[in-house]
């Protein structure tokens, strides 16, 4: 038998406070002597402590009036970073820090924040990090050991969490994890040698569940948000990896990917990081996707490239940036 259905109207709860409804006896707020200190509440769970009162849809108005208002807010967005891996997250801390003035999204399919940086090599927990990435480290507040020419972060999972945290925390940056980037908004931006050219001038974006069923299900269109800079973080080649790169080939703006060679540390993090720039009009590669674009070597378990390559992503980010506002 289907439960009970609501029997009294569903009238707007006042956003700001409890739901006071006839007949529900329902109080704001926390009774005077209910514990509101850990130490208030310990071994005193049966006498003094409960729960304040709430009703179901507050808290379905209190997420979505705050998702939607983003939204809203980021559908005109400054940059919008795609992948939030280390090298994502490395770039937004970067923007985040430098440049308040600016709205940043950042567009994860994952519902988890982090891509390959929340354990070492082979699932092992220590994160390796190459001088002189550690001045990343200490910017941020990430604790790290010593070892000479490299440091050792004692768990990945330190450093990802703790870079997400100064990253969420900055008021002008937005994250919308679980939510896929499914093609590129593009304009026509032809020269006489390249009539076919573009520049990029946003993400086009759905629910990761979604992208994942569009072979399954009727169409389910995308959503949109406009941006004159995008930064690709989106990893090498894999179920989602290089997705950006991959979707400039198939729109005929690089010829091809080089597709990342084998590992060599040495060879690879200096690469990445100087490989590091604007591919197309618009925008800018970075992290080990650019390793399938320019057939850089992969380096294996070592971050410190990521970091870095977020650094520099960052800075050229914020040069063509205040460029193209100079030439308005
Ligand atoms: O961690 P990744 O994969 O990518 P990077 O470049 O930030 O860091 C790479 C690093 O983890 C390594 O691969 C290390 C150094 N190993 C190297 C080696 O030789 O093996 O993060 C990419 C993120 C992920 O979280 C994906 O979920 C996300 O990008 N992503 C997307 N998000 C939104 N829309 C998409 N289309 C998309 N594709 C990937």
């Amino acid at each position: 038998m289907s439960p009970p259905a609501a029997t009294f109207p569903n009238e707007a709860a006042p956003l700001n406070g409890a739901y006071l409804k006839k007949g529900l006896p329902v109080k704001s707020g926390t009774p005077a002597d209910q514990a509101k200190t850990l130490e208030a509440m310990a071994k005193n769970w049966e006498t003094n402590f409960s729960f304040a009162p709430i009703r179901e849809s507050q808290v379905s108005r209190a997420m979505t009036r705050r998702y939607f208002a983003d939204l809203d807010t980021y559908a005109e967005s400054d940059i919008v970073i795609v992948g939030a891996g280390s090298c994502g997250l490395s770039t937004a801390y970067m923007l985040g820090k430098q440049r308040p003035d600016l709205k940043v999204a950042i567009i994860e399919a994952s519902v988890s924040p982090g891509g390959g940086a929340w354990l070492g090599g082979q699932l092992f927990s220590a994160m390796v990090m190459r001088k002189p990435a550690e001045a990343f480290l200490r910017d941020v507040g990430v604790p790290f050991e010593d070892e000479g020419d490299f440091v050792v972060v004692k768990h990945a999972a330190l450093f990802t969490s703790t870079l997400l945290s100064r990253v969420l925390s900055f008021p002008n940056i937005k994250l919308f994890n679980a939510t896929t980037v499914e093609d590129l908004i593009t304009r026509p931006s032809p020269t006489p040698t390249h009539p076919h050219r573009i520049r990029i001038a946003g993400v086009v974006t759905n629910w990761t569940l979604v992208s994942l069923h569009h072979d399954d299900q009727s169409c389910m269109d995308p959503n949109t948000i406009n941006a004159p800079l995008v930064i690709s973080t989106t990893g090498h080649d894999g179920p989602f990896g290089a997705f950006c790169v991959k979707r400039l080939v198939s729109m005929g703006q690089i010829e091809k990917l080089e597709g990342m060679r084998g590992l060599d540390m040495n060879t690879a993090e200096d690469a990445i990081v100087k490989g590091t720039r604007e591919v197309v009009e618009g925008l800018i590669v970075g992290g080990m996707e650019l390793s399938e674009v320019d057939g850089a070597n992969r380096m294996g378990p070592t971050f410190g490239a990521m970091v870095l390559s977020g650094v520099k992503a960052a800075e050229e980010a914020l040069e063509i940036f205040d460029a193209r506002k100079r030439n308005m």
